[in-house]
Formats: C-alpha cells, sequence, structure tokens
C-alpha cells in the first residue's frame, strides 16, 4: 500500500513540475520546454532564422515590448519588429529593409520573402548584389541565358549593372545586401554563384572563431560576406574597433553582443547594424554553436 502512495505521490509531483516549467518559460520561450526536448539535428538549417523564438511567451504579452533597439551608431532588429511589404518592382515578393542609408549605413540589407511565381527586379544602376538563401530554393539565370539552382546555405553576388533575374516556382526566404560599388581603375569583379560549404576555413589568428569568406578576397571587391561560427563559451578576443560597417545576421545559435556601452542579449533571427567605429564584440552561449554571416566592407582607401 505505501508503495503504491510513494509511485501516486512520484507521479504527481513529475507532472507537476513538467507543468510549472511549461508555465515559467512558454513553449515559444528562450527557455521553451519544448525547444529543450527537440533534438537539436530536427531542424533544417537556419530554421531559427525563418521561424525564431520570439520573446519568451510572458514577455510576448508585454504591450509594445520588444528587444529591437536604434541608436546613432547601432542597431539590433529582432524578428517582432520586421515589417514586410512587396519589393519595389519584384513580383510576388515581400521585402524587410533591416539596414538603409537612412541608418547612416552606405548598403541596404533587406528579408525577402519569395512565394509562388515570384520574380527579382534589377538594382539600380551601379549597385552589386549579394543574395544569401535561407529556405527555400530559387533559380538565378543571366542575360546569356545561363541558369543556377540555389538553395539553403548557397549564394550569388552580381556585380553592379549585371543583367540577372531570381525567380521562384515555390518559396524562398532570402538575405540580400546592395550597395553602389565603388569603382577601382584596372579592376572589375566577376559574378559568383558557390555555397558555404564549398568555401574553405581560413587562418584567424589570435582568435578562436572558424571563418569562411564567401567572395575573393581580390581588389575588384568593396565588400566581403563572413561567415563566422562559434562553439558555445568562445568569444571575440579583440575587442574590434574600426573603419568598416557591419550589417550582420544570427543564423544559429545564441549569445550576448557588445555594441559601444551596451550588452544585448541576442539569438538566431537577430540583425544588428554597426557603423564605422562603434566598439563591438561577442560570446557565444548556450548549448549550441553560433553562426553569424556578416557584411564587411574591404579593400578601398577610406579617404
Ligand atoms: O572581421 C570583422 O570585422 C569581424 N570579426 N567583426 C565582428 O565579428 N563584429
Ligand atoms: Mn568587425
Amino acid at each position: 500500500m505505501r508503495k503504491v502512495f510513494e509511485t501516486a505521490f512520484f507521479i504527481v509531483l513529475l507532472v507537476d513540475l513538467h507543468r510549472s516549467v511549461r508555465c515559467q518559460y512558454g513553449h515559444e520561450g528562450l527557455c521553451s520546454s519544448a525547444s529543450l526536448l527537440a533534438a537539436p539535428f530536427e531542424n533544417p538549417l537556419y530554421a531559427k532564422v525563418v521561424n525564431p523564438t520570439l520573446s519568451p511567451q510572458h514577455l510576448q504579452d508585454l504591450p509594445g515590448f520588444t528587444r529591437s533597439v536604434y541608436r546613432r551608431d547601432h542597431a539590433v532588429i529582432t524578428p517582432e519588429s520586421h515589417v514586410f511589404s512587396p519589393l519595389p518592382d519584384w513580383k510576388n515578393t515581400l521585402g524587410a529593409y533591416l539596414i538603409t542609408p537612412a541608418t547612416g549605413a552606405h548598403f541596404v540589407m533587406y528579408l525577402a520573402k519569395m512565394t509562388v511565381n515570384s520574380e527579382s527586379a534589377l538594382p539600380a544602376k551601379d549597385v552589386e548584389r549579394f543574395v544569401f538563401v535561407l529556405q527555400g530554393n530559387l533559380m538565378m539565370s543571366n542575360g546569356s541565358g545561363m541558369r543556377h539552382v540555389l538553395d539553403v546555405d548557397s549564394y550569388a553576388y552580381l556585380p553592379a549593372n549585371y543583367v540577372h533575374a531570381f525567380t521562384c516556382d515555390t518559396s524562398a526566404f532570402v538575405v540580400v545586401f546592395e550597395r553602389r560599388y565603388e569603382y577601382l581603375e584596372n579592376h572589375s569583379p566577376e559574378a559568383v554563384v558557390s555555397s558555404t560549404q564549398l568555401q574553405k576555413l581560413l587562418e584567424t589568428p589570435g582568435e578562436v572563431f572558424e571563418l569562411r569568406k564567401l567572395l575573393p578576397t581580390t581588389a575588384a571587391y568593396d565588400f566581403n560576406i563572413h561567415i563566422m561560427d562559434f562553439q558555445p563559451g568562445e568569444y571575440l578576443n579583440v575587442k574590434e574597433v574600426h573603419y568598416n560597417q557591419h550589417g550582420l545576421l544570427l543564423l544559429e545559435g545564441r549569445g550576448i553582443y557588445r555594441l559601444g556601452d551596451s550588452w544585448y542579449p541576442i539569438q538566431a533571427g537577430d540583425a544588428i547594424w554597426m557603423a564605422p567605429f562603434v566598439p563591438q564584440w561577442y560570446a557565444a552561449l548556450g548549448k549550441t554553436r553560433s553562426r553569424y554571416l556578416l557584411y564587411k566592407d574591404v579593400n578601398r582607401d577610406p579617404l
């Protein structure tokens, strides 16, 4: 009899514990019981960007709550702040501009949701474009009829005034960077179509993160896109202050970003704008790898 009573008591305790974990953190929360139970490898690559964890449930209920901030020299733009509207001249595509010259940047960074029978428009004259696929797949074709299928983790760079179109039959989610190309005499960049896993790991003297550069490092290119991987507990050794600008999208993981005098908890799906010379530092936390994609202007004299 005592044994039966003890077993029943134990079951009640377990149910209660489970309930209290759910109540405290919610299913979608930063520390949701659902995400603790889910196997990390069940989800497709970059699923957290496309289907982000919003705020912990108790904060989602708070009217007006957002983790987004916008300061003179940096911004953190979190998914609950995204505002999508039809992208000018694109077909069946919604876009959310996260960084533009209105923030002081010399480039734009936007998310684009392509739907059935969607098609891109060309950038303005003298503007180069970089497209990275976060979900789904799309077709890139150029003026001479060459076609490439791009799926998750692949990307394309199109030099300024390069005739091309992205089309999509089903759906795709991409992040796009564009800037007015800064010409350099006797240099002209080529189009690039490739994918992250085809890029080799580069040396990072004095640092522990893993680095891949998605574009050639030659002088013809006036920016590059870095993919940076940190294991939980790893952090930038250099507390960077530099002339370059950044647009960052956290593709996986979570951690703390220092920007100027402020410290921000961030997670996959968050975007960051960093103006020239803003002090910047990152530490990866949580239980899984942090991976971010980073725009950086390079190879040009700042004068
Ligand atoms: O290359 C960079 O400037 C890079 N390490 N910056 C950063 O991660 N904030
Ligand atoms: Mn930097």
